[in-house]
């Protein structure tokens, strides 16, 4: 976390409680649609923790830096310039809602890949926010053929509170390693642990095998 987070709001402390002590875990397989665990919403509940930058789209930048050959800096007019990509998915948050059917437009994070070039040595990304927050993904699942960097939700600009002007969405893992607002990305080598990693998150976040806390 950088230096600016903001104190933990209460949710933000409920939740570290409900990680330590493994609430909503099942030990069920789930079949279908809807991961094990979950229950359907028809709403989009907005979860972070407790601050939304208003960044403007003229002034939002995206680093890209770790271990690329083309390390860079895209501003709006450089994100736009990007092939589009258009995704139907299902949201998967680990406090045990899913939403279906979320309709995403942006940029493919392949084509983000493709652009910045990973070196042999990148196996995993390190996320950064502007408002403090950090997650961690082994590339693979950055690279995920669903996973893309998204400004319009529905057809209309990606609002504020929903992460805009861009937010990663990585549908096939909880929603928390789909980071709002998003500031920076680094290509590593070794995992970095990102704020609800380091809070009794699982590493990686697969609802479908219901890897929603580290048991210790
Ligand atoms: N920058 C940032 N991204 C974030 C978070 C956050 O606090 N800050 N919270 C995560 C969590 S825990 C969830 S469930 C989703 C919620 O996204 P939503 O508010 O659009 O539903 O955002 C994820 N991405
Ligand atoms: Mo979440």
């Amino acid at each position: 976390m950088t230096d600016d987070t903001p104190p933990p709001s209460k949710l933000t402390r409920s939740k570290q409680g409900w990680a330590a002590e493994g609430r909503f875990l099942t030990g069920t397989t789930g079949r279908g649609r809807l991961p094990p665990g979950q229950h359907l919403v028809r709403n989009w509940p907005v979860l972070d923790l407790g601050r939304q930058p208003d960044i403007a789209p003229d002034r939002w930048r995206l680093l890209i830096g770790g271990l690329v050959e083309r390390p860079g800096v895209w501003d709006m007019p450089v994100y736009r310039a990007q092939p589009r990509t258009r995704i139907l998915s299902d949201i998967h948050c680990v406090t045990s809602w899913s939403r279906y059917d979320n309709r995403w437009d942006g940029v493919a994070t392949r084509d983000l890949i493709a652009a910045a070039a990973p070196t042999t040595a990148a196996r995993f990304v390190a996320l950064e926010s502007y408002d403090g927050y950090t997650t961690n993904l082994p590339l693979a699942d950055f690279a995920a053929d669903q996973a893309l960097l998204a400004d319009r939700w529905d057809g209309a600009p990606l609002t504020r509170d929903h992460g805009g002007p861009v937010r990663l969405v990585v549908p096939h893992l909880y929603f928390w390693k789909s980071p709002k607002w998003l500031k920076r990305i680094d290509f590593l080598a070794e995992d970095r642990p990102g704020f609800w990693e380091v809070n009794g998150y699982h590493a990686r976040g697969d609802p479908w095998r219901e890897q929603r806390y580290t048991a210790d």
